[in-house]
């Protein structure tokens, strides 16, 4: 299975006090190294060979390479701890780079490409790793995700996890790039605050000092007040917690919410800025080799689990807009139980992903349906005489993945629009104040994290995208 990245991608990568070259170095590099010496190290994924001689597979973060020992270069006593090193160790070799007798290739296939080696001199134990390890590193064995969540830096020494990582990676600098093209820059707001964002109930109290205090549930208010302070086109990539008792596969309790907010501009703007940055992503995932290597990697685990190869279609712009309205008479005519006014639920956005299975934007929520910051469709009102909102949902198939809208930037409406849902103007007076010395209009949207990457990689459990999930279990490690 193709480990770790391709020398090639890591122009960054220089010689450390532990190593003078990676793996992948090695190997992609290897016609130019040859007969020289370096200075190599990794985990040891397996050891082969008694008496004399032992061949090490090594492993870093950038591929695997065979190290050749023998009794006569590097001493009696050191081959001897080799041959008995436990898997995964880490070990350090030094020696001369030889290129690896090429196999026979079989009748009608074509030479595989030559392979090095490194024919060592000595060898340095750095770290002997306990036997047996509680979960296996190179086996494609199905593991249940509990395990493996509970030793996950063992899960992430396997190929197709790391590649789940590194694409994360990724695709947040694609996001990046996509927005400061647009004149985006990147912010912080606070992770502790006061009151809740959502106006919700979903809050993680704190202790701070003798103040109460919460984990902000998303940066929603203080973006917003970027906008009064004239920032105009900001985003932050951060937590936000949620105490939400939900069990389910795309529901944590921490997770990255990736927010823009966005001055001078409606819902449907801030929706075309979803859709570019979208579209860049899907693009750059689809053109970039070292993506495609990642999202290679984790289809040669999906095959070994029978499972169907991801494929990264990059989505045509615009995307499909079906206003709340149409969506619930869709569901109707597909025979879902719905009524104009209740929120769309998992069964019913089955119906809609039948003819949308990828992505598509639900604008104009009710009023009701949505946070007291969103602003009313002057107006426009729904089938049983109620409000609609300038609020939308991005969803991919069933599952949403944004939300957002324009924001209510007249402070008497605002006000209104905090009572009409039971929460008290004085307890948001910090946020409130921001609209009383000029504001400009403005709309922003949060897409979650770890369910865009979902939908990148075929991950069927959101916990599949974050290094180390918090949800109602697990709090550890
Ligand atoms: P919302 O609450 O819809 O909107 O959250 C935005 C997006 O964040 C992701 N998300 C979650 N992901 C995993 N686990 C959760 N418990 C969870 N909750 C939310 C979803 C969701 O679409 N302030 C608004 C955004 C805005 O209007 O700018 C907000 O937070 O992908």
């Amino acid at each position: 299975m193709t480990y770790g990245i391709s020398h090639r991608f890591m122009s960054t990568y220089v010689a450390t006090h532990y190593r003078t070259h990676t793996l992948g170095e090695i190997q992609s590099n290897g016609a130019e190294l040859v007969d020289k010496e370096v200075t190599v190290a990794g985990f040891m994924e397996a050891n082969r060979g008694k008496g004399a001689i032992c061949f090490v597979d090594l492993r870093d973060g950038t591929g695997k390479t065979q190290i050749f020992l023998k009794g006569d270069n590097v001493g009696d006593e050191a081959l001897d701890m080799v041959q008995r090193m436990t898997r995964e160790s880490t070990l350090q070799f030094t020696g001369i780079v030889s290129q690896k007798r090429p196999p026979k290739a079989k009748e009608g296939e074509p030479t595989p490409p030559p392979a090095y080696e490194v024919v060592a001199s000595s060898v340095t134990l750095i770290a002997r790793a306990e036997a047996p390890l509680p979960l296996g590193v190179t086996d494609t064995v199905h593991v249940a995700l509990d395990t493996r969540l509970d030793n996950r830096f063992l899960d992430l020494r396997r190929a197709h996890v790391a590649a789940m990582f590194r694409l994360r990676g990724k695709v947040l600098q694609y996001g990046r790039e996509a927005l400061i093209n647009e004149g985006f820059f990147e912010t912080h707001t606070p992770k502790i605050v006061a009151t809740a964002t959502e106006g919700g109930t979903d809050l993680f109290p704190m202790k701070y000092f003798d103040i109460p205090a919460f984990l902000n549930q998303s940066p929603q208010l203080f973006k917003q007040l970027c906008m009064s302070g004239g920032l105009e086109r900001v985003f932050e990539i951060g937590p936000a917690f949620r105490a939400e008792k939900h069990d389910t596969y795309r529901h944590l309790n921490e997770f990255i919410s990736f927010d823009i907010e966005c001055s001078w501009s409606t819902d449907e703007d801030v929706m075309g800025v979803l859709e570019r940055m979208i579209y860049h992503m899907w693009d750059c995932v689809s053109k970039d080799e070292e993506s495609q290597q990642h999202i290679a990697t984790i289809n040669q685990y999906r095959a070994t689990q029978g499972e169907e190869p991801v494929e990264v279609i990059v989505p045509e712009l615009p995307f499909p807009r079906v206003s709340y309205c149409d969506a619930i008479d869709i569901i109707k005519q597909k025979g879902g139980e719905i009524e104009w006014g209740d929120d769309i639920d998992a069964e019913n956005s089955d119906l809609l992903a039948e003819d949308l299975p990828q992505f598509y934007f639900l604008p104009r929520w009710p009023m009701d349906l949505k946070p007291f910051y969103i602003h009313h469709v002057e107006g426009e009102i729904g089938s049983t005489g109620k409000q609609l909102s300038r609020g939308f949902d991005l969803n991919f198939g069933r599952d949403e993945l944004t939300s957002g809208g324009q924001r209510e930037h007249r402070m008497d409406v605002l006000i209104e629009n905090l009572k009409d849902m039971d929460l008290d103007p004085e307890e948001f007076e910090f946020y409130v104040a921001g609209f009383r010395h000029g504001v400009p209009p403005h709309a922003g949207w949060g897409l979650g994290v770890e369910r865009i990457l979902m939908k990148l990689t075929g991950a069927k459990n959101v916990r599949e995208t974050v290094l180390f999930p918090r949800d109602r279990k697990r709090v550890s490690p």
